[in-house]
């Protein structure tokens, strides 16, 4: 097993369920990274000992998510020159509004690459460091791509999917009460979905 790249940190053991989702994207694209829990207020001596040993010890990306009044990714990147992508997490009681402007209004000079909120952010937190990481290595640069043509596919398999259910409505029966299909997902959403006036096929867009 070669090196981890990639550092993926958390405030706390509580984030775990939102970062995994970071970590899942770098095992997707055989990227090796390491975790650990560390927190700017109740652990700074280890944030520290972290952010100023990564990059000698081979760390190229890092990844830093945390919730409530999150200071990780801004402590981080205020101690080394690596990038750090930062991902606030809607753990508190104002659903990560918090952590968002804690996480992205880093003043100007010490920059956070700031993700959406939640498991979206860390998802794409994951994708981001993988970008980072191709730069230099054209193995990982394709491995994108590919990822990219797949979403692709995934999303027109879906959409004709939906040609189908909405232009038949005996399909559209069984369909929609299959448990797990994204038709059964958004069987409320569908109704929305009209046929063209004097048309067969339905209309490209929600009417809504
Ligand atoms: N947190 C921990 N130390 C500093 C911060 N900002 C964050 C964690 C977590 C939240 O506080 O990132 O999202 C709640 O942590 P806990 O351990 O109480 O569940």
């Amino acid at each position: 097993m070669s090196k981890p790249v990639v550092g993926i940190l958390m405030g706390s053991d509580s984030d775990l369920p939102i970062m995994q989702e970071a970590a899942a994207m770098l095992q997707e694209f055989g990227i090796e990274y390491e975790m650990t829990i560390a927190s700017a207020h109740r652990t700074p001596k280890k944030v520290l000992e972290y952010s100023t040993t990564a990059e000698r010890r081979g760390i190229k990306v890092i990844i830093a998510g945390a919730g409530w009044a999150a200071h990780l990714a801004g402590v981080i990147a205020s101690q080394t020159t690596l990038p750090v992508i930062g991902v606030p997490i809607d753990s508190s009681p104002l659903k990560g509004l918090d952590a968002l402007l804690a996480t992205v209004q880093m003043p100007g000079g010490v920059p956070v690459a700031t993700m959406s909120l939640g498991k979206a952010g860390a998802k794409n937190a994951g994708v981001f460091a993988a970008q980072i990481i191709a730069t230099s290595d054209v193995k990982i640069a394709n491995r994108l791509k590919v990822y990219r043509v797949e979403m692709e596919r995934d999303v027109e398999e879906k959409a004709k999917r939906l040609m189908v259910i909405t232009a038949a409505p005996e399909i559209k029966e069984t369909a929609a009460v299959e448990p797990g299909t994204p038709a059964a997902k958004k069987k409320s959403r569908r109704r929305r979905w009209k046929k063209k006036p004097g048309g067969s096929s339905p209309a490209q867009g929600p009417t809504a």
